[in-house]
């Protein structure tokens, strides 16, 4: 059982960058869970709840033997070992790890929605997700990413921070 999964990574609070490289550390370390790709870091304006500090997303793929809910805990431990509290919803937080894609699947339980309901509205994930699969569609929408993103009033508030080819985010992918 090998699933093909794509997850969206964000912080907001303290060292932003060492928030996602220790996410990204602790991911790939875990015995069932096998990264594939990584997406460049981007810094971007606050979405939702407006009155905090940017963040930083990238999106990453990878290659799961687990259940969407067994990834989805994984995922909550290594939030929770990474300072996340949860306090207002869309505030601020040192990590956010959340599920975009598993497989082309369709799930609606109470604990998890994928595709992740919002995303398609989000430059800040779309723009990632395009740099990792240019020829992607969003089964909800049936257009390409790149038509979507070209749509969307806030992808001006998503800007490169650090290039996927800078030596920081390679080395990771050689551990
Ligand atoms: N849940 C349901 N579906 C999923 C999924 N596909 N992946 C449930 C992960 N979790 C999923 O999440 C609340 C509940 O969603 C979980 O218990 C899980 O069972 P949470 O992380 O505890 O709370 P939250 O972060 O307030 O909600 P959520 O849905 O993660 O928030 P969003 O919608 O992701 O918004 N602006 C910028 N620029 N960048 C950001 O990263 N993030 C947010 C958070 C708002 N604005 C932002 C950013
Ligand atoms: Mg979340």
């Amino acid at each position: 059982m090998k699933n093909e999964v794509y997850i969206a990574l964000g912080s907001n609070i303290g060292d932003r960058e060492k928030y996602l490289m220790n996410a990204i550390i602790k991911i790939n370390q875990h015995p069932s869970i096998c990264l594939v790709d990584i997406s460049s870091i981007y810094e971007t304006d606050p979405i939702g709840y407006t009155d905090q500090a940017q963040f930083l997303n990238m999106v990453i793929k990878a290659n799961v033997e687990l259940s969407a809910v067994e990834l989805l805990f994984a995922l909550q431990k290594i939030e929770k070992e990474l300072n996340r509290k949860r306090e207002v919803k869309w505030g601020p937080r040192t990590l956010d790890l959340d599920i975009l894609l598993f497989n082309h699947e369709n799930i609606e339980t109470e604990e998890l929605i994928v595709p992740h309901p919002r995303m398609h509205e989000r430059a800040f994930v779309l723009v990632p997700l395009y740099e990792l699969d240019q020829t992607m569609k969003l089964a909800t929408i049936d257009q390409p990413i790149k038509t979507i993103i070209d749509q969307l009033h806030d992808k001006e508030g998503v800007r490169i921070w650090k290039q996927k080819n800078g030596v920081d985010v390679f080395a990771l992918l050689e551990n």
